[in-house]
């Protein structure tokens, strides 16, 4: 028995806002969980402050799956964005305690490591084509086997994943929702183009990926994927939203594109029918927004049945504890695909000290004991918290479209 003593939320913003859990125990170890849900922080926040640490306070830190059964089960209202991501943080910190008690990093109590590191791509984007083949060729300089695609759509003032500023794209960035305007014709005239350039230009031995983020319908969607065909993309992402899973059926009878879906997901129940019927490649479910390392391992061992691989999401929302998590699930899983890499700022990096590190186009969790992340609390207490919304999306008629 290992008792919890305490449990705290840490909120700070160095650069974007996080929501960090603490649960420390009755020998002093500590754990570190992740809770940040972009644009909803203080959901989550209240969540575990107000719901989830009373009933931690005295159990047993061991008992990880009994406390995830009691988080889930417990809460009557069961999954969702709010819940599961405040349960993944403490499933998150108890995982991390486990592995600190263990003295072993964390993948070495998931079962060991499957490969030498994680695969990652980095995210590639300008204004023009060429911005973004410039960039792509920094990224691939610095070793990296893969890239993500995203360029400016001409007759669109902005579009996902295009940064005003070069260095960061933070598309949480303001105190009410940006309205953005969309046209998915315009869209879909220029990402061939773009990845025709991109072959033609970095040739075949880089993966490429994109994302197109929920906008389409499934024959759009289809349309697309199909035009991509000659430029065998490693993914396709978000092809069209996903509530309703069938939506893939039809970009499946159309095209052999590789499909990538799952960062908006919160349980398995999400996923079941598109990983059963085999209508994607890749789920990108997270440990911060899926329930935990406990509960995304559920959903990896079931798509391994259907020869289903991971490409978690990794974007600067998820903090390095995320990441951390990511790392040492990825390396301990067999049906591991490509894990998302964005950068943090450096002040997030600076508050969340680290252990994981990039080399040769992988990276790697590290062998300290635990998840191998930290934070400094007072650093972060110099961060405070600044509301920020995510945009939505309107269409050039003014009707509300998938942001
Ligand atoms: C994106 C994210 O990285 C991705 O694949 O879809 O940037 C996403 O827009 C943000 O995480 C939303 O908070
Ligand atoms: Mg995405």
């Amino acid at each position: 028995m290992l008792k919890i003593k305490s449990a705290r939320v840490i909120t700070t913003s160095p650069g974007r806002n996080f929501i960090t859990l603490k649960i420390e125990t009755e020998d002093g170890t500590f754990g570190l969980g992740d809770a940040t849900l972009n644009g909803r922080e203080l959901a989550v926040a209240s969540y575990l402050q107000d719901h989830i640490i009373p009933c931690l306070i005295g159990r047993d830190a061991h008992q990880i799956e009994d406390i995830w059964q009691y988080l889930y089960k417990g809460a009557y209202w069961r999954r969702g964005p709010v819940t599961m991501s405040a349960i993944a943080a403490v499933d998150m910190a108890l995982w991390d305690i486990k592995a600190k008690v263990a003295g072993l990093p964390l993948y070495q109590l998931l079962g060991g490591a499957c490969r030498e590191g994680n695969l990652v791509y980095a995210h590639a984007n300008g204004e023009s084509i060429e911005e973004t083949l410039s960039e792509a060729k920094k990224y691939i300089a610095l070793g990296y086997r893969a890239v993500r695609l995203q360029c400016g759509v001409p007759g669109l003032s902005s579009t996902y994943g295009v940064s005003k500023d070069k260095a960061r794209y933070e598309p949480a960035d303001a105190d009410l929702p940006t309205e953005n305007t969309w046209s998915t014709e315009k869209y879909l005239r220029i990402v061939p183009q773009l990845f025709a350039a991109a072959r033609e230009e970095l040739g075949w031995d880089i993966h490429l990926l994109h994302d197109a983020h929920h906008r389409m319908t499934p024959i759009e969607a289809a349309r697309l994927a199909k035009d991509l065909e000659p430029y065998r993309l490693f993914w396709l992402e978000d092809a069209v939203p996903a509530e309703n899973q069938a939506n893939f059926r039809l970009i499946r009878q159309h095209s052999t594109t590789p499909l990538a879906v799952g960062e908006v997901f919160n349980s398995i129940w999400d996923c079941k029918q598109l990983i059963e019927e085999q209508l994607i490649d890749y789920i990108r479910a997270t440990v911060v927004h899926a329930g935990g390392i406990t509960h995304l391992r559920r959903i990896a061992n079931l798509a391994a049945l259907y020869n289903v691989r991971t490409g978690c999401h990794g974007a600067t929302d998820l903090s390095p504890v995320t990441m951390a998590a990511a790392l040492h699930f990825g390396l301990s899983i067999p049906n591991f695909g490509i894990q998302e890499y964005m950068h943090h700022t450096d002040e997030t990096n600076a508050v969340f000290p680290h252990g994981y590190s990039f080399s040769d186009g992988y990276l790697h969790p590290g062998n300290s004991p635990g998840l191998g992340v930290d934070i400094d609390e007072d650093m972060a207490k110099e961060f405070p918290y600044k509301r920020a919304f995510l945009p939505v999306n309107r269409l050039e008629d003014g009707g509300m479209h998938d942001w």
